[in-house]
């Protein structure tokens, strides 16, 4: 702490902050319109001037550090006369129009606030109306250039340049001569950044500004950023970022910032409905419930609970996927449950249990800025998780050392220093290689080793058949490069890795996770903060529907069953199976058996997104009922379903996520479901009582629900409503004084002292090129689309990327004659689809990419049945293709 005196009066402030940051801390208002608290300081409007004792000349607050004893005066009248002159030169860009209409921007309230008048003569200038979210209007911009730096040091994209000097100086973005031909990613940072009319959304000025805000957690990914969403008569009208987030620190992507219209959709499903003569039918709630209800008791009358299958959602709140496994298991009697984390990142939960004893992510995003070393394995984050990949880049420009494993030259593999592209599905070899490198080099953290590791004996003798030589022939990379990455990861530490679903939807999906949790244990890369092995979860919530117990084998708090029933049973007043619940894609191997009769799906489309389509009807097609719960007519109901209830989105209603750090965060309900929709919960516990089941589903709100999953799992119980009002809290978190954790085995593994290393033999897919499938294709996600694209597609998002594309190498489509845009029949040992071709450097010859955002395309009728050993997760990522022109497509 440092003494200083502020207008006369003594103040202790913390170190290392400049003066402005100080005063704001104090709650000392001075007008600054170019400060952002996301980027470096400006000084370019020079309203945060103060005047220093002993200096001759006033200073700019936002870049003169504070040091003890420090005597400042804030306004004196001369200061206060200054800045009334200084706005009046700024508001000569300000038109009265805009002035009037957005109040909010700073440079508009400091104006009213010294009482300065908009004072604009200049006619309009050519706007940019290009982008569909915002818009540039050059004459209202005063050339703060906060946009530029917000662009730079938030986002790392450096879309906005200043071009010209002096006072000609302006904007102008990076590529072309408009928005939308630039490399901006609308992440819409430049328009909260902006203090004047330049840069506004087009909601706010289309619908007007809202009337009340909402802190709520976004549903998309599992990064969990925070959301302010502004809401005016009803209606979303804004969102922007919550700067107070410890996740995402006033910072969205276009997903969060922008795709928000979907419940509004003209589309959306807004009354139950239940099929009759393969139509629907608009149905009232008690018809609906009573038909599900019948079903229900149909089949399990005739073949038995086990015959009937439960989803949770991912999408969902924990409150909601604990009372759906809950349903499955009390009110129909079955451990059938289970949710798309089966499909992703099961591999990397059943790894790191197996290796570490707790299934889940062993670091925290706050490490991001405490790593010197990152391991990119299988990810795409300046896509798929973007708050978290503008961190890493971030980090990446401030030093640290960036290793990406990704067949495709993703954004983050241009800053790396080694960038390993081994062929799909030979994960194995590199990471066993990279090991090898690790003891041979004598690079092992021995202190760590000896202390928490087994295993190394026997290890050392198992990589010791995994030279770099071999693994560059088998995966494609050279030898040199893993050397390199081998050395890097072990030396400067501490070093953190970030995996994605190029690791896990594999044949060898968990032991590829296995094989990272091994260079972590063998560079003591575990237990301290900047390191671990983190998987970047899917879905907003997909590791809060797992954990919450939507997994045949394990109840809340990823409890195995056989240890946790008589706790359960003892809550549940009610006695659980004792029979062995399918897996999902067990589930769907029975319904094509004929030994599962119904389904219970809520907000998952497996038809569009489980591998290998086809199979996947003819197992749909054999059940007697299916079940859909969701807001829009999703492929699976549109062709299976029996019954359509109408569920209300995550604007509509209370409860908590978990984010991929293992942070429970706050939903709020900022609007009311529209016609008959209604929130998952409030669906599932109307089943539950007409199944005789009302006591236990009786819940007065969202954290009732929560309070029964604190009684049932212990490491959540000092996770309170009340304490995560403003950040979330981390498990385990055991008690009410527990702060939470941050990073998890400090010292030791969750059940033991230490941890084994595991060798992991290479076992290849037979999903092989061949001459008849020469290419090998691997899918994925772009930034604008979310998975099943039932909400990004209902947005103006669907305007960037409108398409599933065959992304193909420039050598390629040069050999091949292919052009943009060319329709291309790409074809596997399963089926066909026809998709746009589009020519792109990531993709290397030989290897083809594409996304499964959309059902007009529907890309898994081409994808194999091939699925992880050890829990079935689809190898979404290996497909063999040929492709051909798409004449008559
Ligand atoms: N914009 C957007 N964001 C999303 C989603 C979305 O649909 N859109 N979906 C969310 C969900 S559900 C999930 S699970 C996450 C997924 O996020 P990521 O895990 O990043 O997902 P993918 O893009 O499917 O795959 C990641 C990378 O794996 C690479 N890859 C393919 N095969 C291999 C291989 O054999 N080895 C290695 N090392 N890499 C390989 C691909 O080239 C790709 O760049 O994203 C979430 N976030
Ligand atoms: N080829 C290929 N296929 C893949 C993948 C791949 O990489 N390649 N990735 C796989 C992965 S990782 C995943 S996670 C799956 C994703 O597949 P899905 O889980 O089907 O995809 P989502 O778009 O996340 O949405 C699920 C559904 O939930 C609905 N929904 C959203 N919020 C709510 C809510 O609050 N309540 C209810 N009831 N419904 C809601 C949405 O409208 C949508 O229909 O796809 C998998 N399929
Ligand atoms: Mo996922």
């Amino acid at each position: 702490m440092l003494e200083v005196v502020i207008n006369g009066t003594h103040h202790r402030v913390a170190e290392g902050l400049t003066i402005l940051e100080a005063l704001l801390q104090l709650g000392i208002d001075v007008p600054s319109v170019c400060y952002d608290p996301r980027a470096r300081p400006g000084a370019d409007c020079r309203l945060c001037l103060v005047k220093i004792a002993g200096e001759v000349h006033y200073s700019t607050s936002c870049t003169r550090p504070l040091l003890p004893r420090m005597c400042i005066e804030t306004h004196t009248p001369e200061l206060e006369s200054f800045r009334r002159s200084m706005l009046g030169l700024l508001s000569t860009h300000c038109a009265p129009g805009a002035f009037a209409a957005l109040p909010e921007k700073s440079l508009h309230r400091w104006m009213a606030h010294y009482r300065v008048d908009p004072a604009r003569t200049a006619a309009a200038d050519a706007m940019d109306n290009s982008h569909p979210h915002f818009r540039f209007d050059p004459a209202e911009c005063i050339a703060c250039y906060r946009c530029v730096r917000v662009c730079e040091d938030l986002q790392g994209q450096f879309v906005w340049h200043v071009v010209g000097r002096g006072g000609s100086d302006h904007l102008s973005v990076d590529r072309g001569d408009r928005l939308a031909d630039s490399s901006c990613v609308g992440c819409g940072a430049c328009v909260d950044a902006c203090p004047t009319a330049a840069l506004v959304d087009k909601s706010r000025l289309h619908s007007g500004a809202a009337t009340s805000w909402t802190r709520t957690t976004c549903s998309y990914c599992g990064v969990g950023c925070e959301l302010r969403v502004g809401v005016r008569e009803g209606r979303i009208v804004q969102v922007l970022p919550e700067p107070k987030s410890p996740v995402s620190k006033g910072h969205l992507c276009s997903k969060g910032r922008y795709a928000w219209s979907f419940g509004e959709a003209p589309d959306r499903i807004v009354h139950p409905l239940v099929s009759s003569n393969g139509r629907w039918q608009r149905v009232a709630w008690e018809e609906a419930l009573g038909r599900v209800v019948t079903q229900i008791q149909a089949v399990r009358a005739a073949s038995g609970p086990d015959s009937i299958g439960v989803l949770g959602s991912a999408r969902a709140t924990n409150e909601e996927n604990y009372l759906i496994q809950k349903l499955a298991r009390v009110a129909i009697g079955t451990n059938n449950v289970d949710c798309c984390a089966r499909v992703c990142h099961t591999p990397s939960a059943a790894a790191l249990k197996q290796m570490l004893g707790t299934g889940a992510a062993t670091n925290s995003f706050d490490d991001i800025e405490r790593a010197q070393t990152f391991l990119i394995a299988g990810a795409n984050p300046t896509e798929n998780h973007p708050i978290v990949g503008a961190r890493i880049k971030q980090q990446v420009r401030r030093g640290a050392r960036l290793i990406v494993i990704d067949p495709r030259r993703v954004e983050l593999a241009h800053y790396a220093d080694v960038h390993l592209a081994p062929r799909p599905g030979t994960n194995i070899p590199l990471l066993n290689a990279i090991a090898h490198v690790i003891i041979h080099d004598g690079l092992r953290d021995r202190e760590f080793v000896g202390a928490r590791v087994d295993g190394l004996d026997m290890f050392t003798k198992f990589v010791r058949e995994y030279p770099p030589q071999l693994a560059a022939q088998i995966c494609g990379v050279s030898a040199r490069d893993i050397v390199k990455a081998a050395r890097l990861y072990a030396t400067q530490k501490p070093a953190m890795c970030f995996h994605g679903l190029g690791m896990t939807e594999h044949l060898q999906g968990t032991a590829g996770v296995m094989a990272l949790v091994n260079l972590a244990l063998l560079t003591g890369n575990l237990g301290r903060t900047g390191a671990g092995i983190n998987p970047l979860r899917g879905q907003n919530n997909v590791q809060g529907a797992a954990v919450m117990g939507c997994e045949p084998d394990s109840l809340t708090g990823s409890i195995p069953l056989k240890e946790g029933r008589g706790r359960f049973e003892s809550v549940w007043g009610a006695k659980l199976p004792t029979a062995r619940g399918l897996n999902l894609l067990q589930m769907i191997d029975a319904a094509e058996a004929g030994r599962l009769k119904m389904l219970y799906v809520v907000g998952y489309d497996i038809l569009l997104t489980l591998a290998n389509v086809e199979r996947i009807r003819r197992a749909l097609r054999r059940l007697d009922a299916l079940v859909v719960q969701d807001f829009v007519m999703n492929e699976t109901a549109r062709e299976f379903g029996t019954v359509f209830l109408p569920a209300a989105t995550a604007f509509e209603k209370d409860g908590t996520f978990m984010n991929a750090e293992r942070r429970i965060q706050r939903v709020r309900k900022a609007l009311e479901p529209p016609g008959l929709a209604r929130t998952d919960a409030w669906i599932v516990a109307e089943l539950a009582s007409r199944l005789g089941h009302e006591q236990a589903f009786r819940f007065k709100d969202a954290q009732q629900i929560w309070n029964e999953v604190r009684t049932v799992w212990p490491a959540a119980a000092g996770i309170e409503y009340p304490r995560i009002e403003s950040a979330g809290l981390q498990w385990p978190c055991p008690s009410q004084q527990h702060p939470g954790t941050a990073v998890l085995h400090a010292d030791s593994f969750a059940r033991r002292r230490s941890a084994k290393l595991e060798c992991v033999a290479y076992a290849p897919t037979e999903e092989q090129t061949d001459a008849q499938y020469p290419f090998m294709l691997t899918t994925g996600r772009n930034l604008y689309q979310f998975n099943a694209g039932t909400m990004t597609g209902r947005t103006h998002n669907r305007k960037f990327r409108p398409h599933d594309t065959i992304d193909i190498s420039p050598a390629d489509a040069a050999r091949l004659h292919v052009i943009p845009g060319l329709l291309l029949r790409v074809v596997s040992r399963r089926g066909s689809v026809v998709l746009p071709a589009r020519i792109d450097i990531r993709v290397k010859a030989g290897e083809l990419f594409t996304t499964f955002h959309e059902p007009m395309h529907f890309v898994n009728r081409i994808t194999s049945s091939v699925r992880d050993q050890q829990v079935a997760t689809p190898e979404y990522k290996v497909t063999a293709v040929r492709i051909e022109p798409a004449d008559g497509a």
